[in-house]
Order: structure tokens, then sequence, then C-alpha cells
């Protein structure tokens, strides 16, 4: 067999597998209302600039973890660990550089412009005063302070889309629908797809629907490896976006030569490689060009000057490639 009958043949295999998944995933649910949002986020953030010379650049920052359920009407499930600090610090330094945001979130992790509030804020923050009326506490006031204000300037702003998933199968819907309605705006939009991702699914159709009974005795179960989507993004949903993933690993030794690998396969411009154990202290952004490493400032974010070499980069992407196209 020729290599590119061969390629043909892996790429058709690749394909079926990407539709078998999207066909038999339960069907999303919000799905109009989402689309809808989704269409008036775009329409209001893709208009050129009060000059007319640029267009707003929006991002699809993707936070958390997925979960694999296990039962179609679920009691346990496989998770991905990602508390979505990440993500939501992100989220935070791409709008502060005038980007519009589309946070795709695993419901319960962490929020953008909520990371310095305790654990339980509202318990923590809040206290009554002799006439039982609620009042912020002195020691939390700063933080509550800056919090609602981010969020508030945010929200009427129209600048922050925020869209929760839970699922791998709710994850990957959203983000095709996301990337294809952002495909209009060709190397504006970008994708920072910092979630952890399942590897493993049960196919929803050979999903038991009840709970598996323990009394069955141990536990055997084939899990499909999820179509990395990946390439359907760069090839198909959103061509012209400029593609960022991350690779996490917690052997340092395979770390770079693995992130090098999913830049050249999936055709990312940028893969960040990150160590579990480091990963809020030592980032390695590898690029076609190069590796740069990133080490966090005492009393800042890594993602503060993560984000500031993404922004340039993505303005030579913008500048790079030819519109209209
Ligand atoms: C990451 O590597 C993120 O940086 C972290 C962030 C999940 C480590 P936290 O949310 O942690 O701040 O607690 N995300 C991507 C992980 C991933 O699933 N990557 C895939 C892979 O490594 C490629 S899509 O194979």
């Amino acid at each position: 067999m020729s290599s590119s009958s061969r390629s043909y043949d892996s790429e058709d295999l690749f394909r079926k597998e990407v539709g078998f998944f999207f066909d038999t995933a339960p069907t999303l649910k919000d799905h109009a209302s989402i689309s809808k949002k989704l269409k008036r986020f775009i329409e209001l953030n893709s208009h050129a600039s009060e000059n007319g010379a640029s267009m707003r650049k929006i991002v699809c920052v993707t936070s958390g973890g997925t979960t694999v359920p296990l039962e179609q009407r679920c009691v346990r499930y496989i998770d991905n660990f990602s508390s979505g600090h990440r993500g939501a610090a992100s989220t935070e330094y791409f709008l502060k550089h005038g980007y519009a945001v589309i946070f795709l979130y695993r419901r319960g992790t962490f929020q953008p412009y909520c990371r310095s509030l305790p654990d339980d804020p509202l318990l923590e923050c809040f206290e009554l005063d002799s006439d039982s009326n609620i009042r912020v506490q002195q020691s939390h006031a700063e933080a509550v302070r800056k919090t609602v204000m981010n969020h508030h300037a945010a929200h009427e702003l129209g600048i922050l889309l925020k869209l929760p998933f839970t699922t791998i199968f709710e994850y990957l819907q959203l983000l095709q629908m996301i990337a294809i309605a952002l495909r209009d705006l060709g190397p504006h939009a970008m994708f920072y797809l910092a979630a952890a991702v399942s590897d493993f699914y049960v196919p929803w159709e050979t999903m038991e629907e009840h709970k598996i009974q323990s009394a069955a005795g141990p536990l055997d179960m084939r899990l499909a490896q999820v179509p990395k989507m990946l390439s359907m993004l760069r090839k198909d949903w959103a061509p012209q976006a400029f593609c960022i993933s991350f690779k996490l690993e917690t052997n340092s030794e395979i770390l770079l030569e693995k992130a090098s690998l999913a830049l050249k396969k999936y055709n990312m411009h940028a893969v960040i490689a990150n160590e579990l154990a480091t990963r809020k202290e030592e980032v390695t952004v590898v690029t076609p060009d190069g590796k740069t490493c990133i080490r966090r400032e005492v009393g800042d974010d890594i993602e503060n000057p993560l984000v500031e070499l993404l922004v340039e980069k993505h303005m030579t992407h913008v500048a790079g490639t030819p519109q209209n196209q």
C-alpha cells in the first residue's frame, strides 16, 4: 500500500470515529439558547473598532476537567484533574488585553475574578451587624469590592460569555459549536485549550442505563478512545484561528518531547508544556520557532506573562494571515 493511500485510510477512519462520537452523544440540553447567546456575543464583539481599524479579538478559554459517565443515569464517573485556576486567571488577563472571552468551564471550578475569595465566600466574607443587616467583613472588603467591580464591568461591556460543561460529551459539542461560530473571524479568533480533556470514554449506546450493581462482582469495562478533536478544530471547524493547546505530564523527562509531538501532530500554533507539580511556577511555550520558558515572578500569576506572550504571537498571526480567504 502506498503511504498516501495509507494516510487517506487513517484519515477516513479518524473522521468515522469523530462522526460516531457526535452522532451517538446525548443531545446537548439548551442547544438552541446557547447557540443564540453565542451568536449575539460574537455579533456584539466582532465589529470593527470605532476607527474601523481593527476587529476585536475573541478567545475561547477552556477550563477544568471533563468527566466520563459510566452510567446513563449517572451515579459514577471518571474525572480529569483540573481546578480551573489556569483558565480563570488567563481569562482575566485576556480581558485586560482587550479580548472578548468565551469561558467554557467545568461547573464548580474556579471563576474569573473570584480566585482570591475564600472557599466559602458567602459565609466567610459576610457577617451580620447588631440589627441583623448583612455587611462585608472588613478583612475581605477589598477582595469582594474588586470581584464585584470587575465582574460587573465585564458583564456590562458584554465581553465575557460563560458556558458550563460537565461531561466529555457536553464539552466537545460546545467546543465544536463555538469553533464553527467563530470561523468567520478568521485569524482574529483564538483557542486557549487549558481544559483537561478525557482521553477515554464509554460510548453512550454501550453504556449501562441504570446504576451498575456491585453484587455482579468486579467491574470489567472497555473504554473507547476519544478522537483528538484538535485536528478537527484546525482542519475543519476554524482553520484560520490561532490555536494553543496544553500538554500536561507528571514526568518531566517526557514533557517537552510530548509537547513538540503534539505541536506537529495537531498543527497547533503553540503547545504549553506543564508538569502537574510545578504548573503554577513554570511553563514552557513550545512553538515551531522554538521553546520559551516562563517562570512566575513573586507576587504575580504565571498566566500574566504567559498571556502577554501569546497575545504578541497572536498579533503576528493576524498580520501574517491573508484576510477574506
Ligand atoms: C493543562 O495542562 C492545564 O495547565 C492544567 C491547569 C489542567 C494543568 P489547573 O486547572 O491546572 O490550574 O488546576 N491542561 C491541559 C491538559 C490536557 O488534557 N491536555 C491534553 C494532553 O495532555 C491535550 S488536549 O494530552
